[in-house]
């Protein structure tokens, strides 16, 4: 008789109320001019005769309220800089530093979004976040929001509701399992007559993780709707193996494994999980792991319990943070938590075509895979293991100094992914 393991969404129902390395941070000062402030008691040869020695050239402005001035200069402006500090007629001389704008996207609820940029609001501690815009400015500059180029990302849950506004023209790859069997009233699912078999255009979601999950990653950014994901430029292919009560057998499971690998995906996001360690799973787990890195939750139990597929050696397990960078009470620890990224009260698309807050190792999943996605972007000819070596190394060691069971490494961070 054929046993069917069910296996739960990551996520946590209650509380429910509710690329390319492009034009990066190159220049740090202007090379042609320096700003130098004159000693007020200077006589006007003493600041000429300074000007003159250090090779300063024509005055172009002044900056008001401030009495220094900005004047051109053919040499690298932190020498000349330094040559006039050491004047007796200068009060200080410094290069014409650069300062960039950090892309914050003009998606309206994107101040809601602690997890990529955390101001301290609602009893949150500042910056503690992924640090999203600033890596996308790094990325992409400070205005560009590109919502193409990125590396494909593959996610194996309930489905998702790709009409909705704020995911239009994201999945390119959208298939899930025949059949889940026969409902019975709605109330019993009989899996017996379940169908693992991938069929394309089955992705529809009928839960809302799934739609969840895959905005927390790639939603679309600076549209002026909704919300903003982690790795907006990323095309998502979409595999549903989790029924509409967020549950699924391994068969569906690695049946989409599978696939997702086949259209290429960079990365396989999977907020899901069981505590049975299952030959099939681990085996469609091995089979892409060549070709894709993946991500899975660590598990909602609070305690240290294995959750599979997270506990496989070739998965990366994600735990889950909340806006103080501590462990989320449910989230799972043991040692082969990985990395964390935010997973308490998440805003992010829903199957109804709106947007909804939940919680849990779920949600913290996708923000990781994202990430590592823009790494995978950035370095398209590499590896998995180099792609996940990258991500660990580009962390904010949180909770217990170093790797520690609660947190792995430490919380992801796009900037470092970005830039490292
Ligand atoms: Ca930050
Ligand atoms: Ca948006
Ligand atoms: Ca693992
Ligand atoms: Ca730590």
């Amino acid at each position: 008789m054929k046993r069917a393991i069910s296996i739960g969404i990551t996520a946590l129902l209650a509380g429910l109320a509710c690329a390319s390395a492009a034009n990066a941070a190159s220049a740090r000062y202007d090379a042609r001019t320096v700003i130098v402030k004159y000693a007020d008691r200077a006589s006007s040869s003493q600041r000429s005769l300074a000007g003159r020695l250090a090779g300063l050239g024509e005055t172009l402005g002044s900056i008001r309220g401030v009495g220094a001035q900005v004047v051109r200069v053919a040499r690298d402006p932190a020498a000349v800089a330094a040559r006039l500090n050491r004047s007796k007629a200068v009060a200080y001389a410094e290069p014409n530093y650069i300062a960039r704008a950090t892309g914050i996207p003009n998606d309206p609820r994107f101040g809601e979004l602690y997890g990529l940029d955390n101001n301290g609001r609602a009893g949150g501690t500042a910056d503690a976040d992924i640090d999203a815009p600033e890596g996308w400015t790094a990325l992409f500059g400070a205005s560009a929001f590109p919502s193409t180029g990125g590396a494909k990302i593959g996610i194996v849950d309930t489905g998702a509701r790709a009409g909705h506004e704020d995911l239009a023209g994201k999945v390119v790859n959208c298939a899930g399992v025949r059949s889940f069997g026969i409902d019975v009233l709605g109330l019993l699912n009989l899996p017996l007559l379940a169908d693992p078999t991938i069929v394309d255009g089955r992705c529809g979601d009928d839960n809302g993780h799934g739609t969840h999950v895959a905005g927390i990653a790639a939603a679309r950014a600076n549209n002026g709707r909704g919300v903003a994901g982690v790795a907006f430029n990323s095309p998502l292919a979409i595999c549903k193996a989790l029924d509409r009560l967020g549950a699924g057998a391994v068969a569906g499971i690695a049946n989409c494994i599978g696939y997702l690998a086949a259209t290429g995906a960079k990365v396989i996001s999977m907020s899901l999980g069981t505590a049975v360690d299952s030959t099939t799973l681990r085996a469609a787990i091995s089979a892409a792991s060549s070709g894709a890195l993946i991500v899975a939750a660590a598990g909602n139990g609070g305690n240290a319990v294995a959750n599979y597929p997270a506990s496989y050696a070739e998965v990366v397990s994600v735990a889950a943070t909340d806006r103080l960078d501590q462990r989320a009470p449910f989230s799972t620890f043991n040692d082969d938590v990985e990395v964390a990224a935010p997973g308490v009260n998440i805003l992010s698309t829903w199957n109804d075509g709106g947007y909804k807050v939940i919680s849990g190792t779920s949600m913290a999943t996708p923000h990781a895979a994202a990430v590592a996605a823009i790494i995978a972007g950035r370095y398209p000819s590499q590896t998995p293991a180099f792609w996940r070596a990258k991500l660990v190394a580009g962390v904010d060691d949180v909770t217990a100094p170093g790797r520690d069971p609660q947190t792995g490494f430490g919380r992801v961070n796009l900037l470092q992914a970005a830039t490292e």
